[in-house]
């Protein structure tokens, strides 16, 4: 009974599930992260936004994102049945430096992070990869290109974020599941290759 109100609802994770993998979803403000986790997620996704406060001040660069009033504080969270054997929990989480207990706490346990770049913006992925490796987190860049953003190609990308050759490095619409699922079964499939 149990296994079929899983396969007809989706609340609850299949009895064929195997592996929960936590992966985080990570990049600087307004890239795309909680689009993505609500585009993924196959339960409401949890949001924690609240509106913008003196805290955000001079961290948050709100120009170049004109409309966009709520940040998120802490996180946001999905989940998402990738096979029959695996389910990835999905953790978003913010990169502004006062979050730094945060990043403490969603790190542990992590198997990966898909590192979300807005290719206008590259300058300010710097210190989110830096915290990702500093963890020791194995990471995939996917690249949101907002509209009107000029092409770069991926190669163009990955020499300016001065990328290992084996990182990998896709695009992604964080708007569209097809494409945000693509990114992830990238990152898994890296992780994967490293296992072996
Ligand atoms: N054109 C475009 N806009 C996006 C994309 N992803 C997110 N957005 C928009 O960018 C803004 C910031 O996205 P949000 O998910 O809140 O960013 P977060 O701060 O990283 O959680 C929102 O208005 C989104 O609708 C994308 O892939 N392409
Ligand atoms: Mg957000």
């Amino acid at each position: 009974m149990g296994s079929r109100l899983a396969l007809d609802d989706g609340v609850y994770v299949r009895d064929s599930v195997q592996t929960a993998a936590k992966i985080l979803v990570v990049g600087h403000f307004a890239v795309g992260k909680t689009t993505f986790i609500g585009t993924m997620s196959e339960i409401p996704p949890l949001r924690t936004e609240e509106v913008m406060t003196q805290a955000s001040a001079g961290i948050d660069d709100l120009r170049a994102v004109p409309g966009k009033t709520t940040t998120t504080v802490a996180m946001d969270f999905g989940r998402l049945t990738l096979s029959e054997r695996l389910v990835l929990y999905l953790f978003g989480t913010p990169g502004q430096q006062r979050f730094v207990q945060v990043w403490e706490d969603m790190t542990r346990g992590a198997l990966g992070a898909l590192i979300l770049v807005d290719p206008q913006r590259l300058e300010e992925s710097f210190a989110i990869m830096d915290l990702v490796e500093h963890y020791g987190i194995p990471y995939a860049i996917a690249v949101n290109r907002f509209d009107g953003t000029p092409e770069h190609s991926l190669d163009e990308i990955r020499e300016a974020l001065d990328l290992l050759p084996e990182t990998p490095v896709i695009n992604c619409d964080a708007r569209d599941e097809k494409s945000s699922a693509d990114s992830l079964i990238t990152l898994v499939r890296y992780l994967q290759s490293r296992l072996n």
